[in-house]
């Protein structure tokens, strides 16, 4: 049973400003999530909703206000994750809010447990593939200087942002200079489904796939535009519970799946979807929404289980945060891959000083 849950409401500077269809980012917002049992154990989770509903309809502020109001004393209530989220299933939506508390519970049973996280998930693997999501830039010429800067760091593979004009004439470029790299697109829904000629065209770039190229809970058009392309189509922004990851299959709408833990209500969804996908055989991969690196450690361990099939959007520390809050950081080796720690829980320390200094708003919730 928990004694005491603290929210932070948190802002970090990026290293790069990250552009995608929907907005240019240089701070980023995030509520971490920090639960003390009885026995002082401390779990920790983070709910990475941005400060704009621009993503989703979630900000910092919604995830701050739902957790504190409707969440934080059921996640007080709760011996475990699944019993919260038991507790919580009348609440409609708000996933990123769910996620940070529910991930705080995890990071805090496997902890009571003296288990790794990603042990106590069901991961298969201590090391995980790491790609990296580049955003769009001003020229052709600065996405290709970032595109080598990371490939020389090891990323396995590069994938773009793409909209309406940074799209054909960029990849056009980024394959005759890496013709053999690894290379996905990201849309964030900037497209249509008239706008096929144009996807279509994208067919001649060998990508790994095409991801969340029309609207953002879109699956019937996407499953139309699945029959039309090579490229194989993959969903985020649609998929936010177990049931669209079933519907989306049903209909064809995708044929692979990026699950963010943080979308889908935190990690025991996240499993679900994977282990539906897996049962379809539907690969699937963990994406990101620029956590910290304590999202990032659920990430890691999310990206443990088997039927991960392509590099993650799970970068090292330093491609986000020129200092993150937890230790150590979360860095990349040589081979383009992610160690997971053997440690109990998330398996880094969360550095509460640093949080501290990124902290706008906090609040402490105790049962009366
Ligand atoms: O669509 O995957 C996305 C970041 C913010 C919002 C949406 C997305 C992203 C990324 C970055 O692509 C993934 C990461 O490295 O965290
Ligand atoms: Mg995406």
């Amino acid at each position: 049973m928990g004694r005491r849950l603290d929210l932070y409401l948190v802002e970090m500077e990026l290293v790069h400003k990250f552009e995608t269809s929907f907005g240019a980012t240089k701070r980023r917002q995030g509520v971490i999530v920090r639960i003390e049992d009885d026995s002082g154990e401390v779990g920790w989770g983070e709910a990475p909703a941005d400060s704009e509903p621009l993503y989703s309809y979630e900000t910092s502020e919604t995830a701050f206000y739902i957790i504190s109001n409707f969440l934080a004393e059921s996640a007080l209530r709760s011996n475990n994750p699944e019993e919260f989220l038991d507790r919580v299933k009348l609440i409609r939506g708000h996933n990123m809010a769910k996620a940070g508390v529910e991930m705080a519970l995890w990071d805090l049973k496997a902890k009571r447990e003296g288990m790794p996280l990603w042990k106590l998930l069901g991961g298969v693997r201590e090391e995980i593939e790491s790609g990296v999501s580049v955003g769009i830039e001003e020229s052709i010429e600065k996405l290709l200087g970032t595109i080598s800067s990371y490939l020389e760091k090891g990323y396995r593979r590069i994938k773009l942002k793409i909209k309406p004009g940074w799209d054909y004439e960029v990849l056009k470029s980024v394959r005759e200079e890496y013709p053999d790299i690894l290379l996905q697109v990201d849309a964030n829904a900037a497209y249509e489904l008239n706008d096929w000629p144009l996807l279509k065209k994208l067919d001649e770039f060998d990508l790994l796939m095409l991801e969340q190229p029309l609207d953002y809970d879109d699956i019937v058009d996407h499953s139309v535009l699945a029959r039309m392309l090579k490229t194989p189509i993959c969903l985020d922004e649609s998929i936010k519970k177990p049931e669209d990851a079933y519907r989306a299959y049903r209909l064809g709408s995708c044929s692979i799946i990026n699950i963010k833990p943080a979308r889908v209500g935190g990690l025991i969804n996240t499993r679900k979807i994977h282990d539906f996908c897996a049962s379809v055989g539907m690969p699937v991969w963990i994406g990101g929404l620029l956590e910290t690196g304590v999202g990032r450690g659920h990430q890691v361990a999310a990206a443990t289980l088997p039927n991960i099939r392509f590099p993650n959007d799970i970068s090292a520390s330093d491609r986000y945060y020129e200092k993150d809050i937890v230790d150590p950081p979360w860095s990349l080796t040589q081979e383009g891959t992610i160690r997971v720690p053997n440690k109990p829980g998330i398996g880094v320390e969360v550095l509460e000083s640093e949080i501290e200094k990124r902290t706008l708003k906090h609040k402490v919730i105790q049962l009366s």
